[in-house]
């Protein structure tokens, strides 16, 4: 693939950046229009987050018939999902398959990072320049870069004296790990590091959990699928994946219809051990409509939640401190096999280290404030990510004069519709701020935002149309809206990445949109079948007048 070439290089009519699922739906959508694209991807192979999550015990939290492509009958017909939830190489294994499949791998190039972005508003278009040096242009972008794809790195002082190996879970090495006789510590209690503790501490000699902010874990009760399950999914896919459209959260489960109010103690456990006997992210909050609004609805679910690990963790004092006190939800709940389980073993210690914090990293191991030193062979990084808005930050992107994204987030993101930003011309986010992505199945929201995408690239080709850009105005709503929304639940209580309040000096604004996806589909169809209300357009003939004037 040449991409090379200076500024009289080659120019396309869209790049793709990302080869994850929403770049490689994307590129398969750009093909089908006949459009002249390519994808930019800085990893070695396609798979996005399934690439770099590679960890052990990285697995999905959707059911794995629901985290799938659905443009394709045949794909949808011929994958056969293995487990309730598939673990990271399975769909690694499927985005792979379907870029063979589809034959997308011959416009993906890899190992190549985009690291600035200039419009050129006499062009119209976009000069593209990558890590090696080479540019290219293209008349419109799309940002297939993922909500948790930049890494918080580890910023411990002292951390290049530490002798043994560490690892981060978001950039985890394709070499195997060997745990024998290991003595291993874990930063981290997020969905990643919950996952990589219960599969590292029966390998390890010993493992020392550093734990900042207790997390709340749903059992997944995952299980082999049995051929008659997939079967019958398979039978009736489109009208499953209709229902999870137009959910909330992306996923079949009926929305619940009543309030915690209206039930009596009896009634609310029966269904929360209901829900923890079905499992999944889900397990509780799906009880109750009021359980993200009201206090009091969520507070009940907590005791049941906490009742829980008193049961399974048998050191009453470990149990209290694995105890979150933050609103079930408002940080991302976890789903695990047997998590709260490790903490009975022999070989695993719990450090608080909200108690005693860490202090540095030194030859031997992790030195806390108290003096303690937790001396290890191994520190796994279960830290987290600059959550949405961290891979777009790392590219410079100039849109209208010279304007930054930078400068036009300095206060935290501001979209329309999380697919474009005010003077960002022919510039597509997949899943960006402001939209439903990372409250949902996020395949889900993917295939829709690619589907708004590719359709409006076709519109705008049909109107003789080569530009677009969401107008302030338009912008200026949809962030109220957004905000307005999140005003009425509680996820603002919560120090949360949905936050920002993981990476010191990030502009504290939720950033995803809590109406659900079925309002979100029902707001973009709004605004195409009134022309793209809010979104400016423009013709060549308005580009020549630009660059008379
Ligand atoms: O990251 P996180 P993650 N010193 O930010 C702690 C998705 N995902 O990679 O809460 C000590 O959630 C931090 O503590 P605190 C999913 O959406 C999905 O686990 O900030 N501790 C926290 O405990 C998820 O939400 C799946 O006080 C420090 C942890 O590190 C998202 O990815 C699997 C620290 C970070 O948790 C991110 O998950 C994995 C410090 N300096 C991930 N800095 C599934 O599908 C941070 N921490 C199942």
């Amino acid at each position: 693939m040449e991409t090379t070439g200076g500024p009289g290089g080659r120019r396309f009519d869209l790049v793709i950046v990302g080869a994850g699922f929403a770049g490689l739906y994307m590129l398969y959508r750009a093909r089908q229009q006949g459009l002249d694209a390519v994808v930019i991807e800085r990893g070695s192979e396609v798979g996005g987050t399934w690439y770099w999550n590679r960890y052990p015990g990285a697995r999905c939290d959707i059911e794995s018939v629901d985290y799938c492509y659905s443009f394709s009958p045949e794909l949808v017909q011929e994958w056969d999902w293995t487990e309730r939830y598939a673990a990271q190489p399975e769909i690694l294994a499927y985005l792979q398959h379907v870029a063979d499949r589809f034959d997308l791998r011959d416009d993906i190039v890899f190992e190549r990072t985009l690291v600035r972005a200039d419009w050129g508003e006499a062009e119209r278009s976009w000069t593209l320049r990558l890590d090696d040096g080479s540019h290219l242009s293209c008349t419109h972008v799309v940002m297939a870069t993922g909500n948790l794809s930049a890494v918080k790195p580890p910023s411990f002082d002292g951390l290049d004296d530490f002798a043994g190996e560490w690892f981060h879970t978001g950039m985890w090495p394709h070499h195997a790990v060997d745990w024998t006789d290991k003595t291993v510590a874990v930063i981290g209690t997020g969905s990643s590091g919950i996952q990589v503790i219960t599969q590292v501490a029966p390998l390890a000699r010993h493992l020392t959990v550093l734990q900042r902010t207790p997390n709340y874990s749903m059992p997944a009760h995952n299980r082999p699928l049995l051929a008659g399950e997939l079967a019958e999914v398979r039978a009736t896919f489109g009208e499953r994946r209709r229902v999870c459209q137009l959910s909330d959260a992306g996923t079949p489960l009926p929305p619940p219809t009543r309030s915690a109010h209206e039930v009596t103690e009896d009634e609310r456990r029966a269904r929360y051990e209901e829900g923890w006997q079905r499992g999944g992210i889900s397990a509780l909050s799906g009880g109750y409509t009021d359980f993200f609004t009201e206090e009091q609805s969520n507070l009940w679910a907590q005791e049941f939640a906490r009742d829980k690990i008193r049961e399974i963790v048998t050191d009453p004092d470990v149990a209290d401190r694995l105890s979150p006190r933050h609103h079930i939800g408002t940080k991302r709940t976890a789903t695990d096999t047997g998590y709260f389980e490790m903490y009975n073993r022999a070989n695993v210690d719990l450090v608080d280290v909200r108690d005693d914090p860490i202090s540095h990293i030194e030859a031997s191991g992790i030195r806390l404030e108290s003096g303690r030193l937790v001396e290890v062979d191994v520190i796994v990084f279960a830290i987290g990510f600059d959550a949405m808005t961290g891979a777009l930050a790392d590219i410079d992107i100039r849109g209208t004069d010279g304007l930054t994204l930078e400068t036009a987030w300095a206060d935290g993101p501001r979209t329309y519709l999380g697919l474009q930003t005010a003077g960002f011309p022919n510039l597509f986010m997949i899943t960006g701020p402001q939209s439903p992505g990372v409250l949902s199945n996020m395949v889900i929201s993917i295939e829709q935002h690619v589907d708004f995408v590719a359709d409006c690239l076709a519109y705008l080709r049909e109107h003789d149309l080569d530009r677009i850009e969401a107008s302030e105005e338009a912008q200026d709503g949809w962030v109220v809206h957004t905000r307005e929304l999140a005003e009425g639940t509680l996820y603002l209580q919560a120090r949360s990445w949905y936050l920002g309040a993981n990476i010191p000096g990030k502009p504290r604004v939720f950033m995803p949109y809590v109406g659900g996806c079925g309002r979100y589909r029902t707001e973009c169809e709004t605004v195409v079948d009134n022309s793209y209300r809010g979104f400016v357009l423009g013709t060549p003939t308005d580009a020549e007048d630009h660059s008379d004037g």
